[in-house]
């Protein structure tokens, strides 16, 4: 893929019946199709189908049930289209048998660390991955005490994930990294995560980096009410948009988003101020 000639976006396509900002919505075949082809249409260069919530409480979901979800709908986009489609699993034999099925991107939220096999499925393919920081699991991430310096424990954690990524056989060339916006970070973390965005790229020469920061529940926080009750997930896109503003700004190579059109006008206005062609 082009990486860095502009910011990539990465539509998600849940497939889960319980995920929570669009839960339940797109959880039969033609529906999800239907959602693919309209973020297709307005601009997706990725469609990241995940069959498994991480919501705090999401329930976890066996490998068959997971493959029950993802697989159908990976099978019918890839006979439609040519936009690569990624995966977001951290199980390997879902990985295995989505990449059969016509994905050519693993999105692991654990960065191997829950099935480090997904790398030998991925290098196998010779498909993408994508690293994605988080810690504990799904069920313990919200309630961990915060690390003292989340820049040194992300960036030390993404670089073990990447020696074993590549020691499994992973091209360095197939790897993403993503700082994992929301995944056991405090409220203050997510936000000097995004600040510092710039840094953590530095410290990645040549790993393309993708940010989700999609209607998460810390924009819900920044956005409360009166009363101090947070903005629900459908009130979350303006604040989405800073975020993506931010993320070009500081330049991130991918952007994982809900609402495709309005991040591509976002994307393409943040572009056009980022690379002014006539410094002073
Ligand atoms: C992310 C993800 C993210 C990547 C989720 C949600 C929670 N994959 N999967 N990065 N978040 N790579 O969409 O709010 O930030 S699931």
């Amino acid at each position: 893929m082009p990486i860095g000639e502009r910011t990539l976006i990465m539509g998600i396509l849940n497939v889960t019946p319980d995920s929570f900002s669009d839960g339940g919505q797109f959880v039969s075949l033609d529906a999800a199709i239907a959602h693919a082809e309209q973020m297709i249409s307005e601009g997706a260069d990725i469609i990241d189908v995940g069959g498994e919530s991480t919501r705090p409480g999401g329930e976890p979901v066996s490998v068959e049930e997971e493959i029950k979800r993802v697989v159908p709908v990976i099978e019918a986009l890839a006979r439609r289209t040519e936009v690569p489609i990624s995966v977001d699993t951290t199980k390997s034999e879902v990985a295995r048998v989505a990449l059969e099925a016509g994905a050519a991107i693993v999105n692991d939220i654990s960065a191997l660390r829950f099935d480090f096999y997904v790398a030998d499925a991925v290098a196998r393919a010779g498909a993408g991955l994508v690293l994605m920081h988080s810690r504990g699991t799904p069920a313990t991430m919200h309630r961990l005490p915060p690390v003292a310096d989340i820049m040194h424990e992300v960036t030390h954690s993404l670089r073990a994930s990447i020696k074993m990524a590549e020691r499994r056989g992973v091209k360095r060339e197939s790897i993403v990294i993503d700082p994992g916006i929301g995944f056991g970070k405090s409220q203050e973390q997510n936000l000097e995560l995004l600040a510092k965005l710039d840094q953590l790229i530095a410290a990645f020469p040549g790993y393309p980096l993708l940010i989700g920061a999609s209607r998460k529940s810390f924009i819900g926080r920044l956005l409360a009410d009166e009363t101090g009750a947070p903005a629900p997930a459908q009130d979350r896109l303006y604040g989405t948009l800073a975020t993506i503003t931010t993320a070009v700004l500081h330049g991130a190579h991918i952007v994982r988003v809900h609402d495709v059109k309005a991040a591509v006008e976002t994307i393409r206005v943040a572009e056009a101020i980022r690379e002014n062609p006539r410094p002073i």
